[in-house]
């Protein structure tokens, strides 16, 4: 039984003391990555808390990135995620990226939608102001592991219906005729936004990159403007460089 008594586990309130056990079981590899919490009524009965105790502690120790709650399937101690390296010289899919790793890239839709293009939008686009775009966001995950969230905004014209897009965007526009050729990338350092944090299943404030794309049809003509933040902890990027002389 890995709850001890919480009333005489000294100082603070409850919901800390709860914290504090389920953070020391984790740390002290007693409950390990993968494991099930278990269920909030459950956990309040043997603690002798209420729910309302055990839903502050569970919802503290996801923010503070010791659980992960899956909807649908519980609420597990977070996994270590491994790094991996990713060319930056090279015009690739997040797909195509898994794909020569041997695994699969998964999706998970947030939004998809035509709108009306912001001031950068228009001019990283190089739209008029009366045309439209396909905005699209998605949190991208291997095996169930969040990597990165990206949102991407492609001309209307180039993608008029933001629902056909399955589970790649680069096949979706090689099947038109638009796969992109070239891009311009930037890449800085960020701490993920509260919001963001969850959808990464990292702790609020956790160092990211955020990446901007802007990639081109052969014409010159602009392709995607992608905003993606990108999880520190799971990517290292590396390039090639050659001596300018
Ligand atoms: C990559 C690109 C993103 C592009 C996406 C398409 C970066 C930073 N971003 O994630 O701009 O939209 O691939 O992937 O590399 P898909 O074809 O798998 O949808």
């Amino acid at each position: 039984d890995e709850l001890g008594d919480l009333e005489a586990d000294g100082v603070g309130p409850l919901y800390l003391r709860l914290y504090r056990h389920i953070a020391e079981a984790i740390a002290g590899g007693r409950l390990q990555a993968g494991d099930t919490i278990l269920p909030e009524r459950e956990l309040a009965a043997r603690a002798g808390v209420s729910r309302v105790t055990v839903r502050r502690a569970i919802d503290e120790l996801v923010r503070a990135g010791y659980l992960v709650q899956r909807r649908g399937s519980g609420t597990f101690v977070s996994a270590p995620i491994g790094r991996m390296e990713q060319a930056l010289s090279v015009l690739s899919s997040f797909t195509e990226d898994m794909a020569r790793r041997g695994q699969t890239a998964e999706s998970r839709w947030i939004s998809r939608s035509i709108a009306t293009p912001s001031p950068d939008e228009i001019m990283a686009l190089g739209l008029r102001s009366e045309d439209r775009i396909s905005r699209l966001e998605r949190v991208r995950s291997v095996e169930g592991m969040p990597l990165a969230i990206e949102r991407a905004s492609i001309p209307e014209s180039l993608l008029p219906d933001p629902m056909a897009v399955e589970a790649s965007l680069y096949d979706w526009l090689a099947t038109a005729g638009n796969r992109p050729v070239s891009a311009v990338q930037r890449i800085s350092a960020a701490n993920v936004s509260r919001t963001d944090a969850p959808l990464l299943q990292i702790p609020e404030g956790a160092a990211v990159l955020r990446i901007e794309r802007v990639s081109h049809l052969p014409s010159g003509k602009a392709v995607e403007l992608t905003r993606s933040i990108y999880r520190g902890d799971a990517y290292d990027f590396a390039v090639e460089l050659k001596w300018a002389d």
